[in-house]
């Protein structure tokens, strides 16, 4: 960064919550100073479709298409085509709308057609009138396993949503993440990163994949690296991250979120307000503890979390 330039941003997002902060983000930073590389752990092959829920959650968010109520999906959405799947007999536990299978029928074409998912990303978000860089965390392909009690293994959908998040989760795998390789763009906007920024996202399924995938590249962080707690008050803003922190035997708390990604991982941390009290003890860990509003119920909030996460990265580089 030279005195002049603004600074050059990475995020790392996943689902409903990551893709809020990025758009706050993409609200105030311009596209050349900010790049969001998204978890692709979660896809999967549905009704014969390649879907990227996390990359379509992150793309829709920025282009202020996605469904406001679900997060995911697209507002305005019409479902015949899902209606009639599953007067077919077609499974219907993923819920699909028109305009939203538009999205994986064209990545399914493309895909088949041997165009990667970083290239195939790029042109759907050119289409979509998004400026930023969205790049998925890998071309290849990456299964986030959930292991479970009741079930044993369930591949992630079938647990996220098939399973409503029920099940009692004892451990997590990424299959095919020992070979994946980070998507073209990604080794180059890290090494040009002034920061990077966790978002609220779940912490072992939507950014542990993609730390991994960083991990086993060898790609350094950035000297500054700040997270945004997806905990406030002991609860998951949205989704499951609470629940598997208590299965997997940790007391779910901001806290925890800091613990789980440490200090070799993290300079800062950004707490809610109502955790101001587990300041210190984040600051114990040798993670600078920061205060913030982190409910991001509309664009205005999306964009000041999104401004005091800029401000505290601009005091700590
Ligand atoms: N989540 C659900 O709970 N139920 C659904 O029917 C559902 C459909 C869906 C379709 C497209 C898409 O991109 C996401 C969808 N999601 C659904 C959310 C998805 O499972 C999660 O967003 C991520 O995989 C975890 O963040």
């Amino acid at each position: 960064m030279t005195p002049d330039t603004p600074l050059k941003l990475v995020a790392l997002a996943g689902g409903v919550g990551g893709a809020k902060l990025a758009e706050g983000l993409a609200q105030i930073l311009p596209p050349h100073a900010l790049t969001i590389i998204v978890n692709t752990g979660d896809d999967f092959v549905h009704w014969g479709l390649n879907i990227s829920p996390d990359l379509d959650t992150v793309c829709y968010t920025l282009a202020g298409l996605a469904n406001p109520v679900t997060g995911w999906g697209q507002a305005d959405e019409t479902w015949n085509v899902f209606q009639q799947m599953e007067r077919l007999g077609a499974p219907t536990w993923f819920r699909l709308g028109d305009k939203d299978l538009a999205t994986h029928l064209e990545r399914t074409r493309r895909l088949r057609e041997g165009e990667p998912l970083s290239h195939i990303t790029h042109d759907l978000c050119m289409r979509w009138g998004i400026r930023h860089t969205v790049l998925p965390m890998s071309d290849d392909p990456v299964a986030t396993i959930v292991d479970t009690v009741e079930f044993g293994e369930l591949p992630f959908q079938e647990y996220f949503v098939h399973q409503r998040c029920e099940p009692t989760v004892r451990r997590f795998r990424f299959a095919g993440i020992e070979q994946a390789q980070p998507a073209p763009g990604v080794r180059e906007a890290m090494a040009h990163a002034d920061a990077l920024i966790v978002c609220p996202s779940n912490p072992w399924v939507s950014i542990d994949p993609i730390l991994k995938i960083l991990q086993t590249a060898a790609i350094h962080l950035p000297n500054v690296v700040l997270a945004v707690s997806p905990i406030i008050g002991g609860r998951a803003v949205k989704g499951p991250a609470a629940k598997m922190f208590r299965e997997l035997g940790i007391e779910p708390s901001a806290l925890a979120v800091a613990e789980h990604y440490g200090k070799r991982t993290l300079t800062g941390f950004v707490l809610d307000s109502i955790d101001a009290n587990l300041a210190p003890a984040v600051d114990a860990l040798g993670i600078q503890a920061f205060v913030a509003q982190t409910l991001m119920p509309t664009s205005k909030e999306r964009r000041k979390l999104a401004q005091d996460v800029l401000h505290l990265v601009e005091k700590l580089v």
